[in-house]
């Protein structure tokens, strides 16, 4: 059994929402054309409380990019985003909802980010995202959405970890480059982990 995960296509995540990914509003199309091929299809979502600690808001003095320590690990500050039942945590409007089987919301712990869709960043809670794939027999996983270089690369990854078989579609997925170079390096670690890298018209045919 193969599944489609669609990775945080929220609103927060297009063009003129609080964390704009460059482009991202070009992986609907792309996650809409898939999902009839696929006969499942699960969706992340990035689903914050207002007190979260990745937010630069909730640390005085701190700005977005700067890296600080939260609950021991290593966390960039992002703006504020994906804030529960707010307009910007909700699917992008054009994303084509009925296929979707299942949503994993993740980040609703205010200590720990969570960039995968199957675990926090500290790997200590599961979404339940793995345990549903295994219980609906799923061995491949097509990876794809928003940010390539964050939750989509560490997405991908767990699958990999948990022995899925694993592509992530290139051009459905965009990503936020802090630092330039950051996309290419996530594809690489994805493919130097046993992942594929492919485009969507391969995975059409
Ligand atoms: C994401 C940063 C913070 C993502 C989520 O979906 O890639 N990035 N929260
Ligand atoms: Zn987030």
């Amino acid at each position: 059994m193969r599944a489609l995960i669609l990775v945080d296509i929220q609103n927060d995540f297009l063009p003129g929402g609080a964390l704009a990914v460059p482009e991202g509003d070009r992986v609907i199309a792309v996650a809409n054309a898939l999902m009839p091929r696929f006969p499942l299809v699960v969706a992340t979502q990035d689903w914050h409380p207002p007190d979260h600690g990745s937010f630069a808001d909730n640390h005085p003095g701190r700005a977005p990019g700067e890296v600080i320590t939260l609950a021991g690990l290593q966390q960039v500050l992002w703006p504020t985003h994906c804030v529960q039942g707010t307009r910007g945590a909700e699917f992008a409007g054009a994303l084509a909802r009925e296929p979707v089987a299942q949503i994993f919301v993740k980040g609703v712990d205010p200590e720990v980010d969570s960039y995968s869709g199957f675990f926090d960043n500290g790997r200590r809670r599961s979404t339940g995202l793995g345990e549903y794939l295994q219980a609906h027999g799923v061995r491949e996983a097509v990876v794809l959405g928003l940010a390539t270089d964050y939750c989509v690369k560490f997405t991908a990854l767990d699958a990999l970890s948990l022995g899925l078989q694993t592509t992530l579609v290139e051009d459905g997925s965009r990503g936020v480059e802090l630092q330039p170079g950051d996309v290419a390096r996530a594809l690489a670690e994805v493919r130097a982990a046993g992942g594929a890298v492919r485009r969507s018209a391969d995975l059409l045919d």
